[in-house]
């Protein structure tokens, strides 16, 4: 019989593999908010590194590419 924490990491590992496959629902992306720890308006890069997947895509979704992602590229991000 499973724990309950086995059934949350399950779970989880069932949401992360559907990323990798399905189109990404907007509810399950991390909020601009949230990465923001430092509540200046961009994210650095340390703080996408809170979420792999918008690491991996830090580069690309830098479009002027002054190592910070406003807003606006956070938001394009998600449509690549
Ligand atoms: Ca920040
Ligand atoms: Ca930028």
């Amino acid at each position: 019989m499973l724990s309950k924490r086995h059934r949350a990491s399950l779970m989880a590992l069932t949401i992360s593999a559907g990323f990798g496959i399905g189109t990404i629902a907007a509810e399950e992306l991390p909020k601009f908010e949230e990465l923001d720890k430092n509540d200046d308006g961009r994210l650095s890069l340390e703080e996408a590194k809170e979420d792999p997947d918008i690491a991996a895509r830090f580069a690309l979704a830098d479009h002027d590419r002054n190592g910070y992602l406003t807003r606006e590229e956070f938001n394009l991000r998600a449509q690549h």
